[in-house]
């Protein structure tokens, strides 16, 4: 019965690889990328030569052709040493699953190769200025001329933005709503595409964030995704995914922050003892320990349903998400409380990871919009 909860061998090798990664690479930098504000554009290079960009690119596309939890248990992973440059990776990921899946196949042949090494970057351009949560009222235009489109309008929030190489921007090419929504590749060097300045954030400072600004931008028919008003849908199927990753971003960065406190307290003393003898500590721990497993279970079991094309996945996707970004970030403020003053200090990385897991609650849909999401699937 247990076999069923146990990770294979194969899962194992990959956790393994991500972890030796996140040791060598990750964790020795993570502070420094925080503190400089620098986008460790070496550690993207370096994930990629280990095809951590591709996990779930098909072996055809030249990726790893792994499922969602092989994808989860990377991310995860990297997230212990550091969030953002993991999340980073992840929607990287899923621009490249999106190619891989939905692209044709001149576009492919011209653009995976640079995007499963990572020696070439991708963003996913979904948010507007005016449209968050309520992504299907996007206004950036698409209007065909010929054998291109002609596009006009601006993306907010786009991680990626300006250091990145392909944009996978949603556009309306139709009627209002979803069923007038495109997806367009364009490259950084297209004319008419340009950024806004860098945003300074809490967190996920190792991440760039911009706007993306689209001005009688000429782009290829051929570098559509899917048929034309299939963009939501695409983006939504994106998400799935994505959704998942940022999950276990945040499971990773708490699980950091729960071995941190478990040293700590051990070693810190006040009234004559050392805190962890505490009932209060132990029960703390306790408490996180046991709600990180269980957000972790439903995360695990949300992308093994993702994997299979469960009908039910978007649901379970949404439902982890929720839960494990919720939890990640109770867990890394009960690992801070625990550090007392020090856990405020920049001497340790509690209170780093409780900036970059603090966004998980908000990108790649609000935690608003996934109870939405579930509570709709619930009562239809
Ligand atoms: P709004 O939609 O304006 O929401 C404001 C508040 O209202 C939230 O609390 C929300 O939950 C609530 N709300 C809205 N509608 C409802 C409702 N129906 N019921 C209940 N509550 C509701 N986007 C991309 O496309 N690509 C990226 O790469 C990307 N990277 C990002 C990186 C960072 C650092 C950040 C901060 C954002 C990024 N985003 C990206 C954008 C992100 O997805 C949006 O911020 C998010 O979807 C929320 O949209 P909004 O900020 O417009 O908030
Ligand atoms: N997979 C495939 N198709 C999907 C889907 C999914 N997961 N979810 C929805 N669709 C389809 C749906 O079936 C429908 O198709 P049809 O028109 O054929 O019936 C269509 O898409 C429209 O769906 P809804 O009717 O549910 O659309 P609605 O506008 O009511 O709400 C909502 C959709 C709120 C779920 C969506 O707008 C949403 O997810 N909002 C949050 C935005 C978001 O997550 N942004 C993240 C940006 S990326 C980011 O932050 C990064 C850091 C990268």
């Amino acid at each position: 019965m247990t076999n069923q909860f146990a990770l294979t061998e194969d899962q194992l090798a990959i956790q393994d690889m991500a972890r030796r990664f996140t040791a060598d690479v990750l964790t020795p930098d993570a502070a420094r990328w925080d503190e400089d504000h620098a986008f460790p554009v070496e550690a993207w290079r370096a994930a990629g030569e280990l095809g951590l960009g591709s996990i779930y690119v098909s072996e055809a596309g030249g990726g790893a052709g792994l499922g969602r939890l092989e994808a989860a248990l990377a991310v995860e992973a990297m997230a212990y040493g550091c969030p953002t440059t993991s999340a980073f990776i992840s929607i990287h990921n899923m621009a490249a699953w999106m190619v891989d899946t939905y692209g044709d196949t001149a576009f492919k042949a011209r653009h995976l190769p640079g995007l499963v090494t990572m020696e070439r970057l991708g963003s996913y351009c979904l948010t507007e200025p005016g449209s968050g949560s309520d992504a299907a009222a996007l206004r950036t235009t698409a209007r065909r001329d010929g054998d291109h489109y002609v596009v006009n309008g601006s993306k907010q929030f786009i991680s990626g933005a300006g250091v990145n190489d392909l944009y996978l921007v949603m556009v309306r090419t139709g009627e209002d709503g979803p069923r007038g929504i495109s997806c367009l590749a364009i490259e950084r060097d297209t004319p008419g595409l340009s950024f806004g300045a860098q945003e300074k954030k809490l967190g996920w400072n190792a991440s760039p964030t911009a706007q993306v600004i689209l001005e009688d931008v000429r782009v290829p028919v051929g570098n559509r995704l899917g048929a034309e008003g299939e963009g939501f849908r695409i983006a939504m199927a994106g998400l799935d995914g994505g959704r998942i990753n940022i999950g276990a971003c945040s499971l990773g960065g708490a699980q950091r922050c729960l071995d941190e406190a478990l040293g700590y307290v051990r070693e810190r003393r006040q009234f004559g003892q050392a805190i962890a003898d505490f009932q209060n500590t132990q029960f703390t721990l306790a408490d996180m320990a046991t709600e990180l497993e269980a957000a972790r279970a439903l995360l695990y079991l949300a992308a093994a349903k993702v994997t299979a094309g469960e009908p039910d996945k978007t649901r379970f996707s949404a439902m982890a998400k929720r839960l494990a970004t919720d939890t990640g970030s109770a867990v890394a403020d009960r690992a801070l409380q625990l550090f007392g003053g020090y856990g405020y200090l920049r001497d340790y990385p509690i209170e780093r990871i409780w900036r970059d897991l603090r966004v998980h609650r908000i990108l790649e849909g609000t935690n608003e919009v996934m109870r939405m999401i579930v509570g709709r699937d619930l009562l239809k």
